[in-house]
């Protein structure tokens, strides 16, 4: 992949971001994810690429997704296939709530877990405490791992968890340990990636979330060197076991079964993104802890976004200004 395609993959979420907050605090998560997916579809085939997107979403939130198998770019220039999530945080955005952002990973051919859009369980690390997580471990040993290979001790450890109702008992054990909680309302790939920012306190995210945003986890985690282990989980194993949940569960397992992946099976880094060729793009839509939100004046809006290349594990934040009477026709 060239490396002069980092920021046009930059400029594709800008767009997408700055789409989705323009339905900012107006109740309707659709209309935002809509807009945010026709502005990244745009700008995407605006670029000199022959890309794929391999992981959309759509099931779990019924939202307007690019769909996986999808053609983008103009045809010409590198083969590439693309995980999106045009809106991390739809609920966020609608609500007017913090922590919504546009995301994006890139890699060569072949170098995603093509996974269907169910529930994944996730335990991720940053690069301090690579190579000491095992998924088929019970959690608390893998944190008190985590911790001796941060050098420090337990009730130091802070842990990000998914602040739902399925994970209200673990959150109440975790107390009990004595370790610091994290419950974060939405969003589990800014929370992931928080494991491996110097400048952020988290150690540690584990919790049941999406698996297409797993997989766009994975590819970010690769490229600034943390760990991430996950299991695929069918619905009716993570909601409530009633009778529609259970038919879209097993409806999940065959589809894992007619893509070749199992569920309820550890998946390792490597298994999830393999190649570390990858380049991710994530911009603000609401203020986070990973980025600043979208801001408006009349015609000039602001945004922030990390771009992050596997291959030198450069992070970089480009902080900017645009126009919105000067946006090209694409
Ligand atoms: C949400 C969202 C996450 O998964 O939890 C969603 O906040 C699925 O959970 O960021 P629910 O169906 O219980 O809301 C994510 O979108 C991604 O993992
Ligand atoms: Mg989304
Ligand atoms: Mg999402």
């Amino acid at each position: 992949m060239k490396r002069e395609l980092a920021l046009e993959f930059a400029r594709v979420t800008e767009a997408a971001a700055l789409a989705g907050h323009h339905w900012l605090g107006r109740g309707d998560k659709n209309l935002a994810d809509g807009a945010a997916v026709n502005a990244m579809r745009s700008t995407l085939n605006s670029l000199d690429i022959r890309g794929q997107i391999v992981i959309g979403e759509g099931e779990i939130d019924e939202a307007p997704m690019l769909y996986i198998g999808e053609q983008v770019g103009s045809g010409h220039g590198d083969e590439v296939d693309i995980a999106v999530d045009p809106i991390e945080g739809t609920r966020m955005t609608a609500m007017g709530q913090s922590n919504a952002l546009t995301v994006m990973a890139i890699g060569n051919k072949g170098a995603f877990l093509h996974a269907p859009d169910m529930y994944m369980e996730k335990l991720v690390t940053g690069p301090g405490a690579k190579g000491c997580i095992d998924l088929d471990l019970p959690l608390d040993v893998n944190l008190a791992r985590i911790a001796h290979a941060l050098q420090k001790p337990l009730s130091e450890l802070t842990v990000a968890v998914l602040a739902k109702p399925r994970h209200q008992e673990l959150i109440g054990e975790l107390h009990q340990a004595g370790l610091r909680v994290y419950a974060f309302p939405d969003g589990d790939v800014a929370a992931s990636i928080l494991t491996c920012m110097p400048d952020q306190a988290v150690d540690v995210m584990y919790g049941i979330g999406g698996a297409p945003e797993g997989v766009i986890s994975a590819a970010v985690i690769s490229a600034l060197g943390g760990d991430m282990q996950a299991r695929l989980l069918p619905r009716h194993h993570v909601k409530e076991d009633n009778e529609e949940n259970r038919l879209a569960g097993e409806k999940e397992l065959s589809r894992c079964a007619s893509m070749g992946i199992e569920a309820n099976r550890k998946l390792t880094l490597s298994q999830m993104v393999h190649d570390d060729d990858v380049i991710f793009a994530a911009t603000g839509i609401t203020d986070g802890d990973l980025l600043k939100g979208i801001t408006r004046k009349g015609n000039m809006a602001t945004s922030e976004t990390l771009l992050i290349r596997g291959k030198s594990g450069t992070v970089r934040r480009i902080q900017s200004i645009h126009r919105l009477d000067r946006q090209p026709q694409r």
